[in-house]
């Protein structure tokens, strides 16, 4: 009866799947979940009436998104080719990532194994393409922790970079920890561990570690076990350094900025996961540096940036930036000490540049 309205239902569900940045597992809606099931008892019908007589739906995730539709998806502890099903293929016009690595999928594996559906996203790594205006890279997508890297020195160890790394992080719904590396290179541990107090007082993990050394990777391994894990950083942290530390066998992507620029955005943005011998995935990707903050995202960091949360809701006005405004409990802080001023300024200088 309605069987012609519920497709065209079914298509803009799916536009609506591939395109948004899903937050909390928990935001989604009813009509979500409904449009999904619909999806699946349609599949289950087609399977039953159609010519198509054995399809059998089977649960994988994407490691790797390849050219022309083709994906390898591990299903049932294999990997395999799947190739997109083809009413995906129509709905591409708001992002260039209909799929990515991390997505769950559902594949037909009765005959060529198809992907079926892309179940809706916990979280993405997405940036936006320069040459078309606002259109979405999903980089990567489920990913549960991020590993803030800043080396203690060469380069210098980089506070700012990490507070706006924590901000972008708890926009996309990823938990940050935070890697110090090069340790080997401060006079004593007391040093450095005095200046990830800050961040250890708050409830963020910090790992100090040295792939000179070997200080702190196995610390590290336990963090990353069962977890899917994608390292960001400034260039020459050492964020290869300890990943190949870790599994050195490995080959990373590293496409570099002016590689980038010659063969388009392409090449940059495939990622893969990569199954660590212990459990739980690398997001490998080139990209990852562009990992960052819109200026969409402004209104949201007077009341995440680290510290801030709970001074934020006793500042007199619910907006309040901390910048300038009368009764604010950040403000306050700063001037009597029980805020670093450093961080504030840290707080500052992320504001302007949004
Ligand atoms: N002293 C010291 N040097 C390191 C350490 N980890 C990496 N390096 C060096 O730092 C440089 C940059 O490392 P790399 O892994 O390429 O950094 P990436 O750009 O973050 O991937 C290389 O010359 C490494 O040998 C470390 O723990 N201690
Ligand atoms: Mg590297
Ligand atoms: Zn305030």
């Amino acid at each position: 009866m309605n069987k012609k309205r519920d497709k065209k239902r079914f298509k803009r569900q799916n536009i609506k799947i591939s395109n948004v940045e899903l937050g909390d597992v928990d935001h989604f809606t009813d009509d979500v979940i409904s449009a999904e099931k619909r999806a699946e008892k349609k599949l289950i019908e087609k399977g039953k009436f159609s010519s198509k007589q054995n399809i059998k739906l089977k649960k994988g995730r994407i490691l790797e998104v390849r050219a022309n539709y083709k994906c390898i998806v591990k299903i049932d502890d294999k990997e395999k080719v799947c190739i997109l099903g083809g009413r995906f293929k129509q709905v591409n016009f708001e992002t260039k990532s209909i799929v990515a690595a991390g997505d769950y999928v559902n594949v037909d594996v009765s005959d060529n194994a198809r992907i079926e559906e892309i179940i809706p996203r916990q979280n993405t790594l997405s940036r936006f393409s320069d040459k078309n205006f606002q259109t979405e890279i999903i980089i990567a997508s489920n990913i549960d922790q991020v590993i803030i890297t800043s080396s203690y020195k060469d380069p210098q160890l980089n506070l700012g970079l990490i507070d706006r790394y924590i901000c972008a992080a708890r926009i996309n719904n990823i938990t940050p920890l935070i890697c110090i590396n090069k340790i080997d290179l401060a006079r004593s541990l007391e040093e450095i561990k005095s200046i990830g107090s800050f961040y250890e007082k708050l409830g963020f993990k910090v790992v100090y570690t040295s792939t000179k050394t070997g200080e702190g990777i196995k610390e590290l391994k336990k963090l990353l076990k069962n977890k899917d894990s994608v390292f960001s950083g400034h260039s020459g942290a050492g964020k290869s350094s300890i990943i190949n530390k870790i599994l050195p066998d490995i080959k990373l992507r590293t496409a570099e900025i002016s590689e980038y620029h010659r063969k388009g955005v392409h090449t940059t943005t495939r990622s893969r996961l990569i199954e660590w011998d212990f459990g739980g995935y690398l997001v490998d990707t080139p990209g990852i540096k562009t990992f960052g903050l819109h200026r969409k995202d402004k209104e949201i960091i007077p009341g995440i940036f680290p510290g801030l949360s709970l001074l934020a809701k006793k500042c007199k006005f619910l907006n309040c930036t901390h910048s300038h405004e009368k009764d604010c409990r950040v403000i306050e802080a700063v001037g009597n000490g029980s805020y670093p001023i450093e961080r504030y300024e840290s707080y500052l200088r992320i504001l302007e540049s949004l």
